[in-house]
């Protein structure tokens, strides 16, 4: 039987061997769930990049530039990372090409790249992730973007989320990180909205007034979309 394991942190990657196994990268708020909002929305394709400055340079190939750092969108971008930025109208995305970076999300997607297989997950997107993985048949690891290298809830739910889901299939009590994460699961599934109020990126995004943001990211299975990564982007 497969394993399912979690990843709290890009920093620990190091010790997963990604090799052989699926790796499911996620940013709940928000990177995750604005890239499977855009590619819903319609956008062609994503290329991630760890630095703005490479990001920038994507706008003189005709691709439209999203970039967020600490929340905020950074300064001659076309987008910043709220999913309502693909859904407002504002900008037609409808075909385009989306060059973006994150603080954390795109980071986690680079450092993910030896595993066979490449997706994002969401909450948006569960069911389609766990679809996947499940006729894949390979081991699973889980990369949590986390924030700056520390753990953090939102992402480590989705994990927890994802093990629950799999259960069936998949051994998901052999990691003491998926057994942590699907118990922390357990607890907030009843609630996910009240359980994440007091963690700290929703009390960021708050402080941001994304709070729009946070409602929409905790939505379940509202996409059937799967984000994979294919020739150095994400379709
Ligand atoms: O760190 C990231 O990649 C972002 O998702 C953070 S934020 O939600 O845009 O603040």
């Amino acid at each position: 039987m497969p394993s399912l394991d979690i990843c709290f942190s890009p920093e620990l990657l190091p010790l997963y061997a990604l090799r052989g196994k699926v790796a499911v990268v996620v940013d709940i708020l928000r990177a995750t769930s604005s890239i499977v909002t855009a590619l819903a929305a319609g956008v062609s394709h994503i290329v991630p990049f760890s630095e703005l400055d490479d990001c920038r340079a994507m706008a003189a190939q005709g691709y439209l530039t999203a970039a967020e750092r600490d929340g905020r969108q950074a300064e001659g971008f076309d987008l910043g990372n709220s999913p309502f930025g693909y859904l407002d109208g504002v900008l037609p995305v409808q075909g385009r090409g989306v060059a973006i970076t994150t603080t954390n999300g795109t980071r986690a997607l680079h450092l993910s790249l030896a595993a066979d297989a490449v997706v994002v997950g969401a909450f948006l997107n569960l069911e389609a992730v766990a679809r996947f993985v499940r006729a894949q048949g390979k081991d699973v690891v889980v990369v949590c973007a986390g924030w700056k290298g520390m753990f953090n809830l939102e992402d480590t739910l989705f994990g927890g989320a994802l093990a629950e889901r799999l259960a069936a299939d998949f051994d998901t009590v052999g990691s003491d990180a998926t057994l942590a994460a699907h118990h922390l699961w357990q607890q907030a599934q009843a609630d996910l909205a009240s359980y994440l109020l007091q963690s700290a990126h929703v009390r960021r995004l708050n402080g941001l007034e994304a709070n729009k943001d946070f409602e929409y990211c905790i939505q379940l299975d509202t996409h059937d979309i799967l984000p994979i990564w294919q020739e150095k982007r994400l379709v």
